[in-house]
């Protein structure tokens, strides 16, 4: 099997998305926590281009970005496949996972994490967002089906990471009278033992988030 590293930071979304795609897979890994304000000379090594957690090292060799680590852990190790192995269905997890990365995110964090104007456009526009989602997920236990894969691994974000950050900032996104469906899918997601045993702890992580945004909140 190779040894497996993860080069990681316990609060990154990113970074879990990794390490509960083994755990599915059954693998055994070594973690390799990150202090990123004074990153290692292996980090800035195997991930030269953009200095991210996470890295996913595996027989010596680096893999970068959570989405194609996702893809990859996937295509090296068969058992609990992730992704669909039809071409559409594949495609489709694919899209949303660039709409969750490219479009949810990036809004989320200009809504959460700033004033004024700019926060209630972003604010705004994220409402658009999860919109679109809520209604892909409506009617549906996970975004494949009946059992979690992919899609719901990379959207744990929303499930885990964004109530938390709400809860120290104070602005009430997503909410069960708003996004029923998405609440439904977020508590599927969150009583999944792979899952719930792998983010970070909550406490800690307010605790974090609470010093970080302390001059905001
Ligand atoms: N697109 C990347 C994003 C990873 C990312 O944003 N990692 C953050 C931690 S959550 C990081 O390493 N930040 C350090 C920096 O930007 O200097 C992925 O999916 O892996």
């Amino acid at each position: 099997m190779g040894k497996v590293q993860v080069y990681g930071f316990w609060v990154s979304p990113y970074s879990k998305r990794v390490e509960i795609a083994l755990k599915m897979k059954g693998i055994d890994y070594e973690v390799i926590e990150e202090d990123l304000q004074n990153k290692s000379e292996q980090l800035l090594k195997y991930n030269p281009v953009h200095k991210k957690i996470p890295v996913l090292v595996h027989d010596g060799n680096p893999i970068v970005e959570s989405l194609l680590i996702l893809e990859y852990v996937d295509e090296v190790w068969k058992t609990n496949p992730l992704l669909p192995t039809n071409p559409y269905q594949k495609a489709y997890a694919r899209f949303w996972a660039r709409f969750i990365d490219d479009k949810i995110t990036p809004t989320v964090k200009t809504a959460l994490m700033t004033e004024g104007e700019e926060s209630e456009k972003a604010l705004e526009e994220l409402h658009e967002l999860l919109n679109i989602l809520e209604n892909e997920i409506k009617g549906k236990k996970f975004f494949g089906g009946e059992n979690i894969g992919y899609l719901d691994i990379v959207a744990s974000m929303i499930a885990f990471w964004i109530p938390c950050l709400q809860e120290v900032l104070h602005k009430e996104v997503i909410t069960k009278e708003k996004y029923p469906s998405i609440c439904n899918w977020t508590n599927e997601l969150l009583a999944c033992s792979v899952v719930n045993q792998n983010l970070p702890n909550k406490e800690k992580l307010l605790a974090f988030y609470r010093a970080r945004f302390a001059n905001k909140s």
